[in-house]
């Protein structure tokens, strides 16, 4: 067999044995274990159109991994050596970005911090050491600009868990929830996900809004969670009295969802992956695309419930799950509106102080309006991406992060890399809370702090696709 064949073999492997597949909604059983032995990648990645069955009236053309969306799990021990080949069957260069890990420039998937790329019908090996532990993920990073068919708008998406030897695995069963859009398309439509609330403080409104008219944004009909819209596919099958750990994933292009499942509460016990100071029952999860929320729900109220988008358009176009109790199947599913739809990441956190800072470093966002033909552009500190001095960090040293955002769009905003600590959100002070990606609200800001700890070019920008690639990035460089 030759080596092209070997690795078509190791994707197909990973299919054939099903342990890979999240269908309908968990890998409870054996993920995708790295070999013991031999020189053969731990995991092989294959980019190539395929197919996805969102429901037995709706299929679709997409490009994803190893012809399943999302891609295969990938599990690992931290501080496990591991090594990923890539073989790209499409016809334009990819970049597979490893979500939350510590792993240098080189290999982070990016092309702005020199990862070289993965060229058309060609390979490349990616080798790293798998930490932090946590629910990290993999994606496509290329800019994709006006074509929606490439980048985080295609099905390049997967799961990677880094596993802890100190998780107690208190739990009965894992289900891993990838939140999902598709069919992105173009329109002044103002598909807001969720109006931003006119009591929240807005420390960054400007006395005097922008009158320009705002350009065209990403939209889309269709949703799913995994690879099924709500009713297609397999419930969530549940016992009474199980306690289900659920890994929650946006590994969508373009919106902020917020998720409810009726008569149940989420005990949040992870943000990004981290676990929080103080973990706290909530019941409504909102997540944005790159962000991941890690949740006990116990099993304690017997029926058959939709877990779903609390918003009813996107959770009737698809973004919504059965879950299903043992002995209920004769039931029809039920949506209840939750009590609250309040998220604020600070009650997760501890009230401890935080050390001061070496420096501050001040990133103001702003949108410079598209118009009715056009896209919005984004500006960090009054420049599009790229900049002629980008932000200078140094090894060892800790960094106050200011986030302005001046702009009527919440942003998730993400660091390559590295973590960051929230220190306040709206002027809400927190601290112990670990992540890589924070939502900044409409005229919000959100200070966070950065210590200076993997040395190598580190990429910073929204991880809503469309204003990544319309300027809306930034490069921290080491000196
Ligand atoms: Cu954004």
């Amino acid at each position: 067999m030759n080596r092209r064949d070997f690795v078509r073999l190791g994707c197909a492997t990973v299919i054939a044995t099903g342990a890979a597949r999240l269908r309908p909604a968990f890998a409870q059983s054996a993920p995708v274990a790295p070999k013991a032995t031999g020189r053969a990648a731990d995991f092989t990645l294959r980019i190539a159109p395929m197919m996805v069955e969102l429901s037995p009236q709706v299929a679709l053309s997409t490009i994803g991994y190893c012809n399943t969306v999302p891609g295969p799990l990938l599990r690992m021990r931290e501080g496990q050596h591991v090594s990923v080949e890539v073989v790209n069957d499409t016809d334009v260069p990819e970049y597979v970005h490893w979500h939350g890990l510590f792993v240098p420039s080189e290999v982070d998937g990016a092309e702005e911090e020199g990862t070289p790329p993965v060229p058309p019908h060609g390979r490349r090996g990616y080798e790293f050491v798998a930490k932090p532990a946590g629910s990290r993920w993999y994606h496509s990073h290329t800019m994709a600009m006006m074509d929606l068919h490439r980048g985080s708008y295609t099905g390049q998406f997967g799961f990677l868990m880094i596993d802890s030897a100190n998780d107690p695995g208190n739990y009965d069963q894992e289900v891993f929830l990838a939140l999902r859009e598709w069919e992105y398309f173009l329109s002044t439509m103002d598909q807001d996900e969720m109006p931003a609330d006119p009591n929240d403080p807005m420390p960054e409104k400007p006395a005097t809004l922008d009158p320009r008219p705002n350009g065209l944004e990403v939209n889309a009909p269709l949703y799913s969670i995994n690879d099924k819209m709500l009713g297609a596919g397999d419930p969530l099958r549940v016992q009474s009295g199980q306690r289900v750990l659920m890994h929650l994933l946006n590994a969508s292009a373009s919106q902020i969802h917020r998720v409810a499942f009726p008569a149940h509460k989420f005990q949040v016990i992870a943000l990004d992956g981290n676990p929080v100071p103080a973990p706290q029952p909530v019941d409504t999860i909102e997540i944005a695309p790159g962000e991941r929320v890690d949740a006990i729900v116990e099993m304690n109220q017997p029926g058959v419930w939709i877990l779903g988008e609390i918003r009813d358009a996107a959770r009737q176009s698809g973004m919504g799950i059965v879950v299903e109790y043992a002995n209920q199947r004769q039931q029809r599913p039920v949506w209840l509106a939750p009590p609250t739809k309040r998220w604020d990441y600070t009650i997760f956190g501890k009230p401890a102080p935080h050390p001061a800072a070496d420096e501050t470093i001040d990133m103001v966002f702003e949108k410079v309006p598209g118009g009715p033909h056009g896209i919005n552009h984004w500006l960090v500190n009054g420049k599009e991406y790229p900049h002629e001095r980008e932000f200078l960090l140094r090894q060892g040293r800790r960094y106050r992060l200011v986030f302005h955002n001046r702009s009527d769009d919440s942003h998730p905003l993400h660091i390559h890399r590295h973590l960051f600590e929230l220190v306040e959100l709206n002027g809400k002070p927190t601290a112990g809370i670990k992540k890589d990606t924070v939502i900044v609200p409409a005229f919000g800001r959100a200070t966070v702090d950065l210590l200076a700890d993997q040395p190598g070019l580190t990429l910073f920008h929204c991880h809503i696709q469309q204003h990544m690639d319309f300027g809306f990035m930034a490069l921290f460089r080491y000196a």
